[in-house]
């Protein structure tokens, strides 16, 4: 049985990850960081069936003592701090996670399995300020936040260590990717979850920030399936994956509002902004300056040709119909969050 590390296990794509193997038959091992809360609510269906860990992408002894005794035939990492905003307060945090993090597995993996394959979750906002639309793996990347620059040296360690010791060592270039597992601090989660809590009198207003940005979102699950093409192809390579489409926040509420039965209305501008639903003439969107970033991404749009021509991977599930099955799952659970952020 061939044996899967998953580091970000118990995250959006790590935990659909390791359903997915779980199902294909490998053994699946993951990395959890120790907390006062509970962080594996995203397992709870496969708990029983995994083995996890202690341990923290940061702390170098750990993540070599795990896969010194795993000797994993696959490790996947998708451990970050994942939340660009967040990114700015805490850059030195980010930094050790997103780009000393990808390093710290990389050297386990060449001293103790060196034969092992690597696959790290790299993302669109290496893309920043782009440079082309759509952006390709020909792109050149031009961060503009701290998550971002960290995420570029997570980029190149994972290619250098790949040409440098012939590692199998890949990356996955996902655009945004969202689900009803999406943390609900991120913009299409918090968007479909105040939505019904406002239907369902539960919140008054949704506050938000720049609602101008354009962003290619796809269906994490479709990802994950990518992810695994891409770690399973023949020879490592770099990969975008990505719908093709892309939408600005303003449109993703407006959809969203259909499905509550809300029909906005935008009056104002900047920070005075409202969105109105004319079907009651409640206030039900406001702007808040706390959500807007020191620096922002406006624009991404991805081009996944190379990863459709060479793994035959292509998503299916475009912006209507990922609105769609996150309004359908948030309107049965009611607006209630299955897991917190
Ligand atoms: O949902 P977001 O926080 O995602 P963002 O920043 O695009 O990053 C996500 O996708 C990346 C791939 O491109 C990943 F690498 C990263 O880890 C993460 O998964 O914000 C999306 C947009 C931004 O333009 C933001 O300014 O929504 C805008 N926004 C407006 N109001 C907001 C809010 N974002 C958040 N999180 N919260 C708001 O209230």
């Amino acid at each position: 049985m061939k044996k899967v590390l998953i580091l970000g296990i118990t995250g959006q794509i790590g935990s659909y990850l390791a359903e997915i193997l779980l199902e294909r038959g490998y053994e699946i091992h993951g990395v959890i960081r120790r907390s006062s809360s509970f962080n594996t609510g995203r397992l709870n269906d496969i708990y029983d069936r995994i083995k996890l860990y202690y341990g923290d992408i940061t702390d170098a002894l750990s993540i070599d003592q795990i896969i010194n005794d795993i000797k994993p035939d696959y490790i996947y990492n998708m451990a970050a701090m994942s939340h660009v905003a967040v990114s700015y307060t805490t850059p030195l945090y980010t930094t050790m996670t997103d780009a000393v993090g990808p390093l710290i597995v990389l050297e386990a993996m060449k001293k103790h399995c060196p034969n092992s394959r690597y696959i790290q979750a790299s993302t669109s906002e290496l893309y920043g300020h782009v440079l082309e639309t759509p952006q390709t793996e020909k792109t050149h990347f031009n961060p503009v936040s701290p998550y971002a620059a960290s995420k570029q040296y997570g980029f190149f360690i994972t290619k250098i260590y790949r040409e440098a010791y012939g590692l199998f060592a890949c990356n996955s270039i996902c655009f945004n990717n969202e689900s009803p597992r999406r943390g609900s601090t991120f913009v299409t989660k918090k968007i479909t979850e105040g939505l019904v809590k406002i239907k369902n009198n539960a919140q008054k207003v949704l506050k938000l920030g720049n609602l101008n940005s354009l962003r290619d979102w796809g269906y994490s699950y479709e990802y994950s399936l990518g992810i695994i093409k891409i770690i399973e192809q023949d020879k490592p390579d770099d990969f975008i994956l990505a719908t093709g489409e892309n939408h600005s926040i303003r449109e993703f509420i407006e959809e969203a509002a259909s499905y509550v039965n809300m029909n906005i209305e935008w009056v104002g501008e900047g920070l005075n902004e409202k969105g109105i639903d004319k079907n009651t003439g409640n206030i039900i969107i406001e702007i808040d300056e706390k959500y807007f970033r020191p620096t922002e991404v406006e624009t991404l749009l991805g081009n996944a040709e190379k990863a459709k021509n060479i793994l035959g991977w292509e998503p299916k599930v475009k912006f209507k119909e990922l609105v769609e099955i996150m309004m359908t799952h948030e309107i049965k659970n009611e607006g209630k969050s299955l897991i917190g952020t």
